[in-house]
């Protein structure tokens, strides 16, 4: 019996080296990785709401288990715009005293129709494919969102002052890449090194 718990214990050392060594490293992996940030701007002026992502890395990225939310709030959509890795849910609420509705007609969003519905309910959806998803409602034509599915997590929206960061990127070259609702989308060939603090890459987008 000694004998037999002996040599388990010997096996299960290794394993528990291994764990250790594991817990150790990844978060230096993690710090290793770069940052991208920069600004985006449209005759001088800061973009908001400007998506800018990395177009093609390799790996595969599971989406995330937690599902993200778009509020509806006094007639508008919250937020405006929502980058989202492929795969991602999306909670869609009424925060509304009044009915709001959900649709798209984009063929990525596979023209889904959530229906209308009041205050205190939520409807999801599972975005499986790539690309641009414009988000309306029925009854208030004047709501508008979109949602962009994409390959990798690595994208950043623009905040009010029109700047991004994008962090945890692996070393590598990449083709790092614009969107917005109105501007025509922008490329631009960028290297992340390892144990570089940021990659500073700005966007002066056009009509
Ligand atoms: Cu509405």
């Amino acid at each position: 019996m000694m004998l037999a718990i002996k040599f388990l214990q010997v096996l299960i050392m290794p394993i528990k080296i291994l764990t250790l060594i594991l817990y150790l490293t990844l978060p230096s992996i993690a710090l290793a990785a770069g940052t991208i940030s920069g600004t985006v701007t449209y005759r001088g002026g800061a973009t908001v709401d400007a998506v800018v992502y990395i177009e093609d890395t390799a790996g595969e990225f599971a989406p995330p288990k937690e599902h993200l939310v778009m509020d509806q709030k006094n007639l508008t959509f919250i937020p405006h715009v929502m980058p989202i890795l492929i795969g991602t849910t999306v909670n869609f609420i009424n925060s509304d005293d009044v009915l709001n509705n959900i649709f798209t007609p984009s063929w990525a969003g596979r023209k889904f129709n959530l229906g209308t519905y009041p205050k205190g309910i939520v409807r999801s959806f599972t975005f499986d494919r790539l690309g641009e998803v414009v988000i309306l409602c029925n009854i208030h034509p004047e709501m508008e969102a979109y949602i962009l599915a994409l390959k990798n997590p690595f994208f950043a929206v623009t905040d009010k002052t029109g700047k991004f960061t994008i962090s945890g990127v692996p070393s590598g070259r990449y083709t790092l890449r614009t969107w917005h609702e109105k501007l025509k989308p922008q490329t631009k060939q960028i290297s992340v090194m390892e144990n570089t603090t940021t990659t500073v890459v700005d966007f002066e987008l056009i009509r």
